[in-house]
């Protein structure tokens, strides 16, 4: 290949530069799904493809598409990118790293005049972390057809602002309709999320696929009381009830092998009230696993494990899924293109499964599609202390380079 170099400063300080909006105290990122960091995040990285030459699309969900021509203007574009929105103690570099190497491979392009047959486009997806708006990988659903448009435009946070007035107070509400044109390719570079390739000394993960996750909005329903009058005897006590639930779904995960992953992330309570017994609380579960099979078994499980503490202390129950993502695997071309470019590069790699949920797993559904992970420090992510290394990141950005370029041709 022609001498086409990724830029390993460019690429950290475009890193350094992006996670100075929203940056927290802890030294991570707060940029919410259509908040305002999450529309300057949109802002920087849009003004960098313009200088790159690129030409700028949003479609009505906020997707960005950032497209490099190609010599075909027709042809399907070969497409990478990830996620700038984050979880609100967040690290620098979930999602983050598949825009910005996206963006250091449209750079070195530039910087070695070569021209691909094929356009490239770096996605932006909206709201992949699903912290604010309940779905999860909302933009990727709702463009790979698998999430229903005036659903995810009407999906509202626990203010009660929705997705549809929020884009447009930060000016995203794009006029493109949400997909409907083809891919011909689709590779995200992602951190790893985990401690496998770091613990092994192994630079690039050629991904295979990743496992399914649900998320469900458990309602638990009891009486608001006085705290100083209310016997302990015959309370309905919503927070109580809640807490009872959780710990019998934490216990489901112990029963399955292998296990599963069950987490309850947020809990909601009204009236919130130190001297009153609650009267209702609400709770998130997000429930992943790589086989189908066994998260219909695990739903089933955690259903029966509520309705009985429910039905045991006199509470109502109601739970609504929020999102569905089945278990995936990538395609196999793409997945021994990103082992045959790490190969020819000299960086060592392995295949590897992802325990996190990416934007990817949507494309999986309508495009041939890959990943290239690399290490993050200790695993650690979704933690302000999520770190990598630019060598890394510059490895990984390498390999989504000449994967690019090949599908592009
Ligand atoms: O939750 C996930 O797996 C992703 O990091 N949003
Ligand atoms: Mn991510
Ligand atoms: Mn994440």
């Amino acid at each position: 290949m022609h001498d086409v170099r990724i830029d390993r400063d460019r690429l950290w300080n475009s890193h350094m530069a992006m996670a100075e909006i929203g940056a927290t105290p802890g030294g991570g990122v707060c940029r919410l799904a259509l908040t305002d960091p999450d529309k300057q995040a949109r802002g920087l990285f849009v003004s960098w493809c313009r200088e790159a030459g690129c030409a700028v699309r949003v479609d009505k969900l906020g997707n960005i598409f950032a497209r490099r021509a190609g010599s075909e203007p027709d042809a399907a574009p070969v497409m990478t990118g990830s996620h700038l929105d984050t979880q609100p103690l967040g690290g620098r570099f979930d999602g983050i790293f598949g825009v910005l190497a996206g963006l250091e491979v449209v750079r070195a392009l530039n910087d070695a005049g070569i021209a691909t047959r094929r356009p490239l486009d770096i996605a932006v997806w909206s709201d992949e972390e699903g912290v604010r708006f309940r779905s999860g990988t909302m933009g990727s659903g709702v463009f790979s057809g698998r999430v229903n448009l005036e659903e995810a435009l009407a999906m509202t946070d626990e203010s009660g602002l929705s997705v549809r007035g929020e884009l447009a107070r930060i000016g995203y509400d794009g006029p493109e309709a949400v997909g409907g044109f083809p891919v011909h390719a689709y590779f995200e570079a992602h951190i790893e999320q985990g401690p496998v390739l770091e613990r092994e000394g192994i630079t690039v993960g050629a991904v295979e696929g990743a496992q399914g996750a649900r998320r469900f909005r458990v309602t638990v329903g009891g009486e608001e009381g006085h705290a100083g009058t209310l016997p302990m005897t015959g309370r309905r006590d919503a927070l109580l009830g809640a807490a009872r639930m959780i710990d019998a779904l934490n216990r489901v995960a112990f029963t399955h092998d292998p296990h599963p992953v069950i987490t309850v992330g947020s809990i909601f309570v009204r009236p919130n009230s130190p001297n009153t017994v609650p009267g209702q609380a609400a709770f998130t579960i997000d429930s992943r696993h790589p086989h189908a099979a066994t998260l219909a078994a695990i739903d089933a499980d955690m259903r029966a494990a509520c309705a009985a503490i429910a039905k045991a202390d006199g509470l109502t129950l109601h739970i609504e899924q929020t999102s569905d993502s089945t278990p995936v695997a990538f395609d196999k071309a793409c997945i021994a293109s990103v082992r045959a470019a790490a190969k020819a590069l000299g960086i060592p790699h392995r295949d590897i499964y992802s325990g996190a949920g990416h934007d990817a797993c949507n494309l999986s559904h309508i495009a041939p599609t890959g990943m290239i992970f690399v290490p993050c420090e200790g695993g650690v992510s979704h933690n302000e202390k999520e770190n990598a290394k630019p060598e890394d990141l510059a490895a990984g950005a390498a390999v989504l380079l000449r994967v690019m370029t090949e599908w592009a041709e």
